[in-house]
């Protein structure tokens, strides 16, 4: 990926963070968007060390039309490419059943995980198109495949953002950009402390007696994805911990 041009949405934590230090490992540019610009210049910095060839950030709200076309003004500002597009600003909100759900954070997840990928994507499509290569790289997750109680809007959500990546696989068809979903299961990042609200013990139950997936197993698999032949594309890659073997069947060991 020397020299290549990789645009990270959410790259202040988590997978987005991970990934951009696996991109710059390989000697690549990265552009990091997410709202937290402060978390973003420490990832920038690792990322220089790490061997990036450059690291830039800019404030990024994905879920805000305005904040994405001033983000975008700016990218073509360092960059007339982008050759990897990854989509991974999001996540959930609450774990309300339907009956007690709130609008502010079905709304929330409804504008980042589904309405944040399709600006972004519009948005940086003419960054790739003209180029005829490209590679779009969405992130879904196992709750966009298989419904659980509490999830019904991030359920849906990620369900949304799987149909996205599928009508643009069949729209982008013979201009040689790729697209491509990563859903993962269970994975210890700052996810449940935000779908929590900052209830930090509530978040650690998520996790608790598993062993989980990290942000760097994602962001090797992303990297994977994006560093294959031109002429392969990985369509859709589910990957759970080896104690998920599906989303209700969890293998904990709690001591008693
Ligand atoms: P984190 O909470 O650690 O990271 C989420 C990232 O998204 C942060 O960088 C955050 O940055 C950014 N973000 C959130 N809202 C916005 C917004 N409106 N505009 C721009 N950036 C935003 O969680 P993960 O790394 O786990 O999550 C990354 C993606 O992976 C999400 O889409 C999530 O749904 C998905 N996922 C997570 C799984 C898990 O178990 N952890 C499993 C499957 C999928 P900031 O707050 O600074 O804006
Ligand atoms: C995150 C995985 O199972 O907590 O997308 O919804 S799950």
């Amino acid at each position: 990926m020397k020299n290549k041009w990789i645009l990270i949405t959410g790259a202040s934590s988590g997978f987005g963070a991970a990934t951009a230090l696996a991109f710059a490992q390989s000697g690549a540019n990265v552009v990091l968007g997410a709202r937290r610009v402060d978390r973003l210049e420490a990832v920038a910095k690792e990322a220089t060390a790490a061997g990036a060839s450059s690291a830039s950030v800019h404030a990024l709200d994905v879920s805000c039309s305005g904040s994405v076309g001033r983000f975008l003004e700016w990218v073509k500002t360092i960059t007339p490419q982008i050759h990897v597009l990854v989509n991974n600003a999001g996540g959930a909100m609450g774990l309300d059943t339907v009956a007690n759900g709130k609008d502010e954070d079905w709304e929330s997840m409804m504008q980042t995980n589904v309405l944040g990928v399709l600006r972004v994507t519009r948005a940086t499509l003419p960054l790739m198109v003209p180029f005829s290569t490209g590679h779009i790289i969405n992130i879904g997750s196992i709750a966009g495949r298989v419904a659980y109680e509490g999830g019904a809007a991030y359920c849906a959500a990620k369900a949304g953002e799987l149909q996205i990546t599928r009508a643009l696989r069949l729209e982008l068809s013979g201009t040689n950009i790729r697209v491509s979903t990563v859903d993962p299961g269970l994975a210890e990042t700052e996810f449940s402390v935000v779908r929590f609200k900052g209830d930090e013990a509530r978040a650690a139950k998520v996790y608790e007696g598993v062993t989980p997936l990290t942000a760097g197993d994602v962001a090797e698999a992303i990297f994977w994805v994006a560093s294959r032949p031109q002429h392969v594309c990985i369509d859709e890659m589910v990957m759970k911990c080896t104690d998920q073997a599906a989303i209700h069947k969890v293998n904990r060991k709690i001591k008693s």
